[in-house]
């Protein structure tokens, strides 16, 4: 297979106008007859007919009911001999695949006793030969059958039509989906599962079934999930008037899963880590995740599967869009304003940590690619979270003054519209921002939509330059703003692009002086704010209103200025960030400094204090403003990277911040820590967060000073504690401070949760994540791995050990001696075999390496290059590592 080009669309040829699906289910040999009603498509010249498979044994084609002449090309079947005319004619397929073989997780396949599918982007061709593209759209008709004992349940989208017993224990089921969908939509489950279920009515009268599918011992962990599910239902209604179509709406988790669930039309797929919770399982952030997950796939019910993508380069289409939709619902159900900022700064931290090393880096691309390998790769932040930052651009130059300040009404307008327009069609990114602008007609993004569309086209993270200057004499400010944007991968030069700029002036006395929305799409522009009695600080960026990097040279009284009176929750966080930056940057550049030498000054640990001690914050920020920059996101901003000092210095600092801090850190603690019954909201959770960074923090102190009276308390807290978020912060503690009770407190965790495989997920991400002390981390990641409940071909727990060391433990993973980078290419290359999609993530984890300072970068290179030179590399990861070295 070769590049794909965005260029290079056509139309199909033939439309499949109805599938009718046979399954008989055997994890050795599943038989799948398929009969289609197609014609051909007269917009396109008389061509022959192209199927699409992989990895199946055909046995029987007929046409109309007669055998045919068929030939395979590149695993196409191909059919040159069909009626010509534009009528209907039935195409019959019979073929068979092995479910218990595949541990690509894509198309049909087993885990554990039971049958799921995941078809998105490219998986149906492994179940059948089909025109497998999401501008071809069907209805379906599908019917399983199988061992009646083995597999009660039987699953597929739409409504249960008919069921029954058949002969030898068998039973069948018959489903049919109401609606057309591509062929990425379809899935089926059968196993032995039990379902919790909710009967509701929507605000449109109508009755619905809703249903959360788990093995029978997980029923006690479906409530969050179904709470979610109701929200979600409610929010969309409320929000954009969009209800749900079906009559029956079904979760169902799985534990093997390559990503994080799936949108099949009324038959959602999920991997169990985003649906499986209770209280003494789940950490506050595995609720959170639930809720956002949940309400992410229920909401592709309409971006996404009654809209859909005419080809997978429109993928932001449905991915930006619906992440939008994901996170203002998180936001709406978080109603007070400090949990929005709250929830709004996690957000804009994983685009800085993820999405804009990805966007600077070989792989970077724009979030409606031109050219990809294998589409797989193409799920990233840059298409899912940049994506999302573009839809929210979208909204923000929609608002129409002080009747709709954020743009809400404008784009719920635009949503109509886009509705109006192409329901039940695939459609492209254009037509999305068509429907906008035309919905919005006097707005600034359709009058500036040509030049905004260069957010599609464009890759890369747009630096602004803001430069300020007062002039007392006739009290005027002037702010001068210039963007720029590095070149990536195959564009050399980048036209300016359309960047709304949420500002606002500070006064000395930390009033609010001014506060305006200006849209920059020159190269540089100056504005111009007068009437000032002194020089005020700007607050730029607010709310982070776009995907960019600020570039502004603030002092210290400045950002102290900002983080005490900024009224963008925001921007105070932002400033707290630049403080503590600013302090990193300077220690790690300057080479001969020992770590033990770098103090931090009493102005910053002051400002900290007040943050912690605050009377009106609340803890959740709290949490945010007190946690340094994380080591990804500092090595951006370097041009030469060394992990370990990266590493060494965030340590040194966060240890300076543990000791000087004591004392608050001890009330933090005991003022925040609560032992009612456990709720998951976000005052509560908030309330955990702090807790538990001040437990770490006490910990890390009495590593300096010898204490063992914290530590002691930290284990005391991990045995008593009343729920896992508690638990597992206090476990972390101990853990990351490399305290003596460690040991024995991950002995006891491992014995409590051994047979619930999401908290055996925990600790062995915890082990394998901890902080580097003389290298013992890769072996100790190597021991992880021949522990009894390790394997690689469960992608949670190839994920938990292997990615949590390679992907997310820098300073443990990046090490001198190169062994780090050899483990990597050696599970590249073993993860390749099994599971392609789960081994090209992991490849990616040396992205960055030519911003390694040497011996790193030459031993990464050379590690690149090895798996590279791996004869039958799949696709994906090939990719990967082609575009890594070029
Ligand atoms: N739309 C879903 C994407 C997805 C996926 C893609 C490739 C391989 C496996 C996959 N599993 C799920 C997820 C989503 O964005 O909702
Ligand atoms: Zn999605």
């Amino acid at each position: 297979t070769s590049v794909i080009h965005r260029s290079d669309y056509q139309e199909p040829a033939f439309w499949i106008d109805s599938v009718d699906l046979c399954f008989d289910l055997d994890p050795a040999k599943t038989r799948v007859l398929n009969k289609m009603k197609m014609r051909r498509n007269p917009h396109v010249v008389p061509q022959a007919l192209r199927l699409d498979g992989e990895e199946l044994n055909l046995s029987r084609v007929l046409v109309n009911g007669q055998g045919t002449s068929f030939k395979m090309e590149d695993s196409q079947l191909v059919l040159e001999n069909l009626p010509a005319g534009n009528d209907v004619f039935e195409l019959e397929i019979f073929t068979t695949c092995a479910p218990a073989k595949n541990t690509k997780l894509s198309g049909l396949y087993t885990s554990g006793d039971s049958f799921y599918t995941q078809c998105e982007a490219e998986g149906f061709r492994r179940i059948t030969y089909f025109l497998d593209r999401p501008d071809v759209m069907a209805s379906y008709t599908v019917l399983l059958r199988a061992d009646k004992s083995k597999y009660p349940v039987l699953l597929s989208n739409g409504n249960l039509v008919e069921q029954g017993t058949l002969d030898d224990g068998r039973h069948f089921a018959k489903w049919v989906d109401p609606f057309k969908k591509p062929s990425y939509l379809f899935a089926l489950v059968a196993g032995q599962l039990v379902a919790r279920e909710q009967r509701i009515t929507s605000r449109a009268g109508k009755e619905h079934l809703l249903q959360v599918y788990v093995r029978p011992g997980d029923l006690d962990k479906t409530e969050h999930a179904m709470n979610s599910l109701m929200a979600s239902v409610a929010w969309d209604e409320a929000r954009f008037g969009l209800s749900l179509d079906l009559e029956r709406f079904m979760i169902v988790a799985t534990s093997d899963f390559n990503m994080g669930a799936m949108e099949n039309k009324g038959l959602n797929i999920f991997n169990s880590k985003y649906v499986l919770a209770n209280q003494a399982t789940a950490t506050d952030t595995d609720f959170g995740n639930i809720e956002s997950v949940v309400g992410h796939e229920y909401f592709h019910n309409w971006t996404g599967n009654r809209i859909t993508c005419r080809d997978w380069f429109q993928l932001s289409l449905k991915e930006g869009l619906t992440v939008f939709r994901d996170q203002e619902f998180s936001m709406d159900l978080a109603s007070e304003a400090s949990a929005r900022a709250v929830k709004r700064i996690e957000d804009v931290r994983v685009l800085r940590t993820a999405q804009f090393p990805e966007d600077a880096g070989p792989m970077a691309h724009p979030i409606r690619p031109d050219q990809y390998l294998e589409i797989n790769n193409f799920y990233t932040v840059t298409v899912y979270e940049k994506g999302a930052e573009v839809v929210r651009m979208q909204q923000t130059m929609v608002a129409s003054g002080p009747s709709d300040p954020l743009g809400r009404e404008g784009f719920r307008k635009g949503m109509d519209l886009y509705f109006q327009r192409h329901d039940g069609s695939a459609v492209t990114c254009d037509d999305f921002t068509q429907a906008i602008a035309d919905a919005n007609p006097d707005s600034k993004l359709a009058q500036l939509l040509p030049q905004f569309k260069r957010w599609y086209s464009q890759a890369g993270t747009p630096r602004v330059k803001a430069v300020g200057s007062f002039d007392g004499a006739s009290g005027t400010y002037s702010l001068t703003l210039s963007q720029s944007c590095a070149p990536t991968p195959g564009q050399a030069v980048k036209e300016p692009f359309v960047i709304p700029i949420s500002l606002g002036l500070i006064s000395a006395d930390g009033s609010e002086v001014a506060s305006s929305m200006h849209v920059l799409t020159q190269e540089s522009e100056t504005l111009t704010f007068t009437g000032l009695q002194a020089e005020p600080v700007p607050s730029i960026l607010r709310g982070f209103s776009a995907p960019v990097i600020l570039d502004f040279a603030y002092t210290d009284e400045q950002l102290l200025a900002l983080l005490e009176h900024d009224t963008d929750p925001f921007n105070r966080w932002e400033a707290g960030q630049r403080l503590a930056l600013n302090r990193m940057m300077a220690f790690i550049s300057q080479d001969a400094l020992a770590v033990a030498d770098m103090k931090l000054d009493a102005r910053y640990i002051e400002a900290m204090r007040s943050v912690l001690r605050h009377p009106k914050l609340d803890a959740a920020f709290k949490e945010l403003a007190l946690t340094l920059p994380s080591e990804t996101y500092v090595a951006e901003q370097l041009d030469v990277v060394d992990p370990q000092r990266i590493h060494a210095v965030r340590e040194a600092l966060r240890a300076q911040l543990a000791t000087a801090l004591h004392a608050d850190w001890e009330w933090a603690f005991e003022a925040h820590h609560e032992n009612g019954a456990y709720k998951p909201d976000s005052l509560s959770s908030g309330r955990r967060a702090l807790t538990g960074l001040a437990l770490a923090m006490l910990c890390i102190a009495a590593r300096t000073s010898g204490d063992t009276v914290w530590p002691g308390k930290a284990l005391q807290r991990f045995k008593d504690a009343g729920n896992m978020t508690d638990r597992f912060n206090a476990l972390a503690a101990l853990v990351t401070s490399g305290s003596d009770l460690a040991a024995q407190a991950l002995q006891r965790f491992h014995a409590m949760f051994k047979d619930e495989a999401l908290v055996i997920d925990k600790w062995f991400a915890l082990q394998a994540g901890a902080t580097d002390r003389g290298g013992n981390i890769l072996p100790i990641v190597k021991q992880l791995m021949t522990h009894p409940d390790f394997s690689m071909r469960n992608p949670n727990r190839a994920r938990s050990v292997i990615f949590s060391y390679c992907s997310a433990n820098p300073g443990a993973f990046h090490r001198a001696d190169a062994a780090g980078y050899v483990f990597w290419s050696d599970k590249v290359i073993e993860l390749d075999a099994i599971n392609p999609q789960v081994a090209a993530r992991l490849a990616r984890a040396l992205d960055r390496w030519k911003k390694l300072a040497e011996p790193m970068r030459s031993a990464a290179r050379e590690a690149i290059a090895r798996v590279a030179a791996k004869p039958d590399l799949s696709n994906d990861t090939r990719e990967v590592v082609t575009r890594a070295l070029s």
